[in-house]
C-alpha cells in the first residue's frame, strides 16, 4: 500500500494489511465474498473487504430489529443527544474522512470534506428535529372527542447508497432515522466499502459508549447478493435507495409488492438555461462547477445547457476558456479541480457517449478523450467535454439519457418557453437552473408552466444543494425526498387517534345504529 493511502486509512483506524471486516451489527464480522476497494486515482488496491454472508445478513437484520425495539422507547430528545454526539465525533474527524472519500471515491479534497460537512450539518438539523417532530391536534365533529395525529418510530430502515456520495447520502438518512427512533441498516456501494466502515466505526463508538445497541446503525457491505435480500425482507419498513433508474425500478417494484415504503433517488439529467440578461460572470463558473465538479458524477451534475441565441457565442467562448484552464490532477492535492472517474468502466461509458456525439455530427468544442498526460497512469482520467448541437432533437438519447461522466450538451434557443419545454422533455426530473435577472422569467420558471424538477434554482447551479431543503426529484428520478423539508415525516409511522372522553358513544356523520 502506498504511504499516502496507508496514512489516511490508519488515521481512521482501518488496518488494510489484513482482510477488513465489512459487517457491523453490534460486533464486527464478515465472512462472505471479498470486495476489493480500488483507488480511482492510482489504480492501486486499497483493501480487501469481507462482506456479509447470507447468514450474517440474516443475523444483522435480526439484531437491527431488536435494536429498534429498544431504541423506539428512548425519548426523542435523548435520541437527539446521541445524534449530537455523532455529530461531534464526525466533525472531529472531518478532514480525515474527507481525505478517505477522496482516496476511495476520487472526488477532489474540498468536495470530499464538503460531503462529510453535509453529514455534520444534517446531524445539527436532526438534533433540532428531535424536539420538533410534532404531530397535530384535529377538531372532532363529536362532543368531548379529540383527534390526534401521532408520529411513532417506524422500524428498520435500509439505506442502499451509491458510490458518488459515499458518506453524505447515508448521513441524510441516518440522522433523520435516528431522531425518529428507528434502527438503520446500511448497504453502501460495493466500490466504497472503506468509507462506510470508517463512518460506522465512529458512530458505533458513540452508541456503545452510551449503552445503546450498536445495531441502531448496522452495516452490511456487499453487492446485490446482499442488497436483494435486504430489499425483499418484510422486516424492513423503509428502503431508501440511491442509484440508477434501472436498479431503482427493480427495487421500487420489489418493495411495493410487499407493501413496504421506499425513498428513491435515481437518475438526474439536469439542465441550466441562460437568458440574455444573465450575469455571465456568475453563470459561467457555476455551469463549469455543475458540469466538471465531481468529474460529472453527481446526480445533480449539469448535463444539458440551453443558451439563448444572443449570448451563446460569448458564453461558450468563456466556458471553453474555463474548461481549458482545468487540468487533471491528484484529487488529494488542494489545488486540483478535476479528479478521476470512479471506475475504469466509467471511462468506457464516457468514450461510447463521445462516439455517439461524433456520429450525430455535434461539434466537440473541448474534450472528447481520455487524458494521455494524467498524473497517475492507473487513474481513470478523462477530459471534460462540451458538445454543441446545431439543433435540438429532444428525443435523441443525447438529451434523454444520463451519462455519468463530464459531458455537457449544449443547445441554442430563442424563447424561454422553448427552453423550458426542452428542460422538461426528459424522463428524469431532479434539478434545473435558470440564469436571469428578469422577475417575469423567474415567475414562469417556478410556476405551473415552468420547470418540472424537484430542485428548481435561479442564478444557482444545478448541483450543490444545502441540507435544509428537501432533496430529490420527480418523474423517473423516483419522487423521493431526503434531507430537509418534510423528509423526516417518511421515517415515522403515522396514526390518527380519535379519543372519546365523554359518557356517550356518538357515531361520526350522525349515523344512528341504536337497536
Ligand atoms: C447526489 O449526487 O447523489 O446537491 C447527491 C448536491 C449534493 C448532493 C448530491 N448536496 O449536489
Amino acid at each position: 500500500l502506498s504511504t499516502r493511502a496507508s496514512t489516511i486509512l490508519s488515521k481512521l483506524d482501518i488496518d488494510a494489511s489484513a482482510e477488513v471486516h465489512g459487517v457491523y451489527d453490534g460486533q464486527w464480522g464478515g465472512s462472505g465474498e471479498i470486495v476489493v476497494s480500488r483507488c480511482p486515482t492510482t489504480g492501486e488496491e486499497l483493501a480487501r473487504v469481507r462482506t456479509a454472508s447470507k447468514e450474517e445478513l440474516r443475523e444483522a437484520l435480526a439484531r437491527t430489529r431488536e435494536a429498534y425495539t429498544i431504541f423506539r422507547n428512548v425519548p426523542a430528545p435523548k435520541r437527539g443527544e446521541l445524534v449530537r454526539q455523532v455529530r461531534e465525533a464526525l466533525s472531529a474527524k472531518r478532514d480525515d474522512l474527507g481525505a478517505l472519500v477522496t482516496l476511495e471515491m476520487g472526488k477532489i479534497l474540498t468536495e470530499g470534506v464538503g460531503e462529510v460537512q453535509e453529514f455534520v450539518d444534517i446531524c445539527d438539523y436532526a438534533v433540532g428535529l428531535s424536539r420538533m417532530m410534532n404531530g397535530s391536534f384535529i377538531a372532532s365533529e363529536r362532543p368531548e372527542h379529540s383527534i390526534l395525529h401521532v408520529p411513532n418510530p417506524l422500524g428498520v430502515v435500509a439505506v442502499l447508497s451509491a458510490f458518488n456520495f459515499p458518506v453524505a447520502v447515508y448521513g441524510w438518512n441516518l440522522a433523520l432515522s435516528m431522531a425518529a427512533g428507528n434502527a438503520t441498516i446500511w448497504k453502501p456501494s460495493p466500490t466504497t466499502p472503506l468509507c462506510s466502515i470508517a463512518i460506522t466505526k465512529i458512530i458505533s463508538r458513540v452508541l456503545e459508549a452510551n449503552g445503546i445497541p450498536g445495531a441502531v446503525a448496522s452495516l452490511v457491505t456487499g453487492d446485490k447478493d446482499v442488497g436483494a435480500p435486504l430489499v425483499n425482507d418484510p422486516g424492513v419498513e423503509l428502503v431508501s435507495f440511491t442509484g440508477s433508474e434501472r436498479v431503482g425500478r427493480i427495487v421500487g417494484q420489489a418493495v411495493m409488492s410487499r407493501f413496504g415504503k421506499t425513498i428513491l433517488e435515481l437518475g438526474g439529467n439536469n439542465a441550466s438555461i441562460v437568458m440574455p440578461d444573465a450575469d455571465l460572470s456568475l453563470a459561467v463558473p457555476a455551469v463549469g462547477f455543475g458540469a466538471i465538479g465531481t468529474a460529472g458524477q453527481r446526480c445533480t451534475s449539469t448535463r444539458r445547457l440551453y443558451l439563448h441565441r444572443s449570448v451563446a457565442g460569448e458564453f461558450l467562448e468563456r466556458l471553453e476558456k474555463l474548461y481549458k484552464s482545468i487540468k487533471p490532477g491528484d484529487p488529494l492535492e488542494s489545488k486540483t479541480l478535476l479528479g478521476p472517474l470512479h471506475t475504469h468502466a466509467a471511462c468506457g461509458i464516457y468514450s461510447q457517449a463521445v462516439d455517439h456525439l461524433k456520429s450525430i455530427g455535434s461539434e466537440l468544442l473541448v474534450g472528447g478523450k481520455a487524458y494521455d498526460s494524467a498524473p497517475f497512469k492507473g487513474g481513470n482520467f478523462v477530459e471534460p467535454t462540451i458538445s454543441v448541437h446545431k439543433s435540438v432533437n429532444k428525443s435523441d438519447s443525447v438529451w434523454t439519457t444520463e451519462v455519468f461522466a463530464p459531458i455537457l450538451n449544449v443547445g441554442i434557443f430563442d424563447e424561454l418557453d422553448q427552453a423550458i419545454e426542452w428542460n422538461n422533455a426528459v424522463p428524469q426530473g431532479l434539478s434545473s437552473s435558470l440564469w436571469t435577472r428578469d422577475l417575469r422569467n423567474v415567475g414562469k420558471w417556478i410556476g405551473p408552466s415552468g420547470s418540472d424538477t424537484g430542485i428548481v434554482n435561479v442564478n444557482v447551479g444545478t448541483s450543490g444543494a444545502e441540507i435544509g431543503a428537501p432533496f430529490g426529484g420527480n418523474k423517473s428520478t423516483g419522487w423521493g425526498r431526503e434531507s430537509g423539508g418534510d423528509a423526516w415525516k417518511q421515517y415515522v409511522r403515522w396514526s390518527a387517534c380519535t379519543i372519546n372522553f365523554s359518557n356517550e358513544a356518538p357515531l361520526a356523520q350522525g349515523v344512528n345504529f341504536s337497536a
